[in-house]
């Protein structure tokens, strides 16, 4: 690596000082308390004071390795240097005029990047948004506007937000839609491919056929606006669908003008060792919603689309007042530029080599770990009870604590909440992934001994 390493600037290592968390953070956490609403929740309770590449500093001086990327996000590391001049720079220039009033370069050039980036080789368009959900909204809003239908199916598992539309699309109730209803209308679920947890041997054509059909015998077609897909599930649980699933529903919904929209809001950006989970099969979808790794840790979202489908919504239909701010794109254009520069594709690719033979001799070796899946750097366990496979959410818990006791941030996800999921910055030097996967592999043998 070059002196312009992405994760320059902090001390590459664990390190602690005090218990977690420390007093600092206690201190804090109590103001949180009186301030913050309950309905906001923490999942390590550190508070952090600095972060770039691998770790995290904590406010009681701290370093901790991470290995979520604050959910998928900062796979350039965070405040990766490229990405803090080029905020730096724009903030200085100007920080808002809002897009729809007067614009400005920085948008359209993360479109140009958009264009040539996502699946296919079509002709596109891009509206930027600051949330993901809202770049979910978007599509669904520009898939009925395109079709003039209503319906839209999503799958056992799915997570597309928070927000009322994309709550509906959510498969799980707690913590996200418990008592939030009700919830928007024309919203079908259908079963997802989870080879897992699928009968033993069925294919992903036949998991696709089993999707289809319900969504014949239950919607229809010709009622049916698009499909949202998350390519690889990300709070659903990592889950992958066995090959062959998505390019028969891609297949399916381009035979009767459904659209299919591909969420890789969590799986973009090089994460899974391609610059989108549905380059994997070459699965070209009509549309496709972007954010969290796009922009460095910047709010940023992103909807690219076919352009006949994108240019279709009459003028002033999309937009809002952030979507695509300057200081956002700045950072996702350097962000971009970094992906390139350091092969982060490569990279995400050697974490799954690195790490791939850690997880599976300790899945061989640890029956309460039922499966390892994933691709590139988003990589799970599935934690699950040995005797029945019923998911274990408890030992998931166990597991999680000890390793954020010992200063490793790892992150659960899964409709049970008994998958382990690893989302590293795709920066994090070797031997911090390395440590960070020991003392993962540790607490998992100390729990289940
Ligand atoms: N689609 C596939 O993963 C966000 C949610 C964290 P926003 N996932 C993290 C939480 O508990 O709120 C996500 C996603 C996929 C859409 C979203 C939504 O993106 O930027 O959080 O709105």
């Amino acid at each position: 690596m070059t002196a312009t390493h992405p994760d320059a600037g902090l001390v590459q290592r664990r390190h602690l000082v005090t218990e977690l968390p420390g007093p600092r953070s206690r201190e804090l956490s109590a103001r949180c308390d009186a301030t913050v609403s309950a309905g906001v929740h923490v999942a390590l309770p550190v508070f952090i004071a600095a972060a770039g590449g691998g770790v995290l500093l904590d406010v009681d001086g701290n370093s901790l390795i991470d290995l979520g990327s604050g959910i998928a996000v900062t796979s350039v590391g965070n405040a990766a240097p490229a990405v803090v001049s080029a905020v730096r720079a724009q903030v200085e220039r100007f920080t808002h005029t809002c897009f729809m009033v007067t614009p400005y370069e920085p948008y359209l050039a993360v479109c140009e990047e958009l264009a040539r980036l996502t699946p296919g080789e079509h002709e596109k368009r891009s509206a930027l948004f600051s949330s993901g959900a809202e770049a979910v909204e978007n599509a669904v809003k520009v898939a009925r506007h395109v079709t003039g239908r209503a319906a839209v199916v999503v799958f056992d598992h799915a997570y597309h937000g928070r927000t009322n539309l994309t709550m509906a699309l959510t498969a799980k109730v707690m913590p996200y839609k418990h008592r939030f209803g009700p919830f928007a209308p024309e919203v079908y679920r259908v079963p997802f491919s989870y080879p897992f947890r699928d009968p033993a041997g069925m294919s992903g054509e036949q998991a696709a056929a089993r999707a289809l059909s319900v969504i014949e015998a239950q919607v229809g077609a010709g009622n049916l606006a698009c499909v949202v897909i998350e390519p690889i599930q990300g709070e659903g649980g990592f889950i992958v669908p066995a090959p062959g699933f998505l390019p028969a529903i891609a297949r399916w919904c381009a035979e009767r003008g459904v659209l299919l929209v591909a969420d890789e809001i969590q799986t973009g950006f090089c994460r899974t060792g391609d610059w989108f989970a549905c380059d994997h099969e070459k699965v070209v979808p009509d549309l496709v919603t972007t954010a969290k790794g796009i922009a460095g840790g910047l709010p940023l979202a992103g909807l690219t689309g076919r352009a006949h489908l994108m240019d279709a919504v009459h003028a002033g239909g999309l937009g809002g007042t952030y979507g695509g701010n300057p200081v956002a794109c700045a950072a996702a254009l350097a962000g971009i530029a970094t992906m390139r520069e350091h092969d982060l594709l490569g990279a995400a690719r050697r974490i799954e080599a690195t790490a791939w033979p850690t997880l599976t001799a300790l899945a061989a070796r640890c029956p309460a770990v039922g499966q390892v899946r994933g691709r590139g750097a988003m990589l799970a366990l599935e934690l699950i009870d040995p005797a029945t496979a019923a998911p274990d959410p408890g030992l998931t818990a166990q597991v999680v604590h000890a390793c954020h006791h010992a200063g490793v941030v790892v992150l659960t996800c899964g409709t049970d909440a008994n998958v382990i999921r690893l989302l590293p910055p795709l920066v994090i030097p070797p031997d911090l992934l390395a440590e960070g996967l020991d003392v993962l592999t540790q607490a998992i043998i100390t729990a289940t001994a």
